[in-house]
């Protein structure tokens, strides 16, 4: 989607960088909160010489606040929690995780260890190739989904292309990796999932660079997924929808409207 072409997808740049927070949405992920942060505090070290890990419960009605406070207890320094009282949805989540990050460097991914920490690995590298991008997105290289879920992915990307003229390979990845610079002056509004395409479609509008890499995925082993329930769908095209008319109506307006991305 930017002027990138020339250069390839995987880099060979170093991966280190200095300052990271990573943080992952966790709803009701009792069973793969404590394997993930685990994940992050052996593979982090690795990739950034500073970094934290945030994680975002939201409005989880099993054990995860409890167990996300007992690591934080544990790794004062580097494990810190948002807790939503009440579920807010996955962009509200996501939300929580940009607003709580203190450091130049932003990534996120699912909490429910469908990515590998270490395959941030490849974002971070990418993002420090000559290019310079602003902005690594991932796209999974083999989706570990039921076939119905890859069905509704084409079809929102479709959407996604034809009327935002978003060109993205995989909106929705839950591994994306930002420079704080990049999300300077962009607000939001979504608070369910289309907050994913709504944050690339207003990043791209500032014309700031965003460059794609491919990232492994896997089934999820633990928990349940809820990311095509019903109303899960529902938000995301009422928050499509609402973003395209308003910017028919109202370009400008519609682009000062929301909260910044990185909290007022
Ligand atoms: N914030 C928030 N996150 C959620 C919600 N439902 C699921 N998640 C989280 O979003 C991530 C992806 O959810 P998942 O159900 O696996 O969706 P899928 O991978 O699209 O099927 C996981 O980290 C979940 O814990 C929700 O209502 N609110
Ligand atoms: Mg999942």
């Amino acid at each position: 989607m930017t002027a990138a072409a020339a250069v390839p997808a995987e880099s060979d740049a170093p991966a280190r960088v200095a300052r990271l927070s990573y943080f992952f949405p966790a709803h009701d992920e009792e069973a793969n909160l404590e394997g993930l942060v685990a994940e992050a505090l052996e593979t982090l070290p690795s990739l950034a010489d500073t970094f934290e890990i945030i994680a975002v419960d939201d409005g989880s009605k099993d054990r995860t606040a409890e167990i996300a406070d007992r690591l934080a207890a544990e790794h004062p320094d580097v494990v810190r929690v948002v807790h939503h009282p009440v579920n807010r949805g996955y962009g509200g989540a996501l939300r929580s995780g940009f607003e709580a990050s203190r450091y130049e460097l932003l990534a996120f991914t699912d909490g429910d260890r469908q990515f590998r920490v270490a395959d941030l690995g490849r974002l971070t590298a990418r993002l420090q190739a000559e290019d310079h991008p602003d902005v690594v997105v991932g796209y999974r290289i083999r989706r570990a989904d039921p076939f119905v879920r890859i069905v509704y992915a084409r079809t929102y990307k479709l959407a996604n292309r034809i009327f935002f003229g978003l060109r993205v390979r995989d909106v929705d990845c839950a591994a994306k990796l930002f420079r704080r610079e990049a999300l300077e002056g962009v607000r939001v509004e979504s608070g369910g999932a289309f907050l994913s395409a709504e944050l690339l479609i207003k990043i791209r509008n500032l014309d700031r660079s965003v460059v794609e890499v491919g990232i492994p995925h896997y089934p999820r082993t633990a928990g349940s997924p809820t990311g095509a329930k019903p109303s899960v769908i529902w938000r995301a095209v009422k928050d499509f929808w609402g973003l395209r008319l308003r910017l028919w109506a109202a370009r400008e307006r519609t682009l000062r409207r929301g909260r910044p991305i990185l909290g007022a």
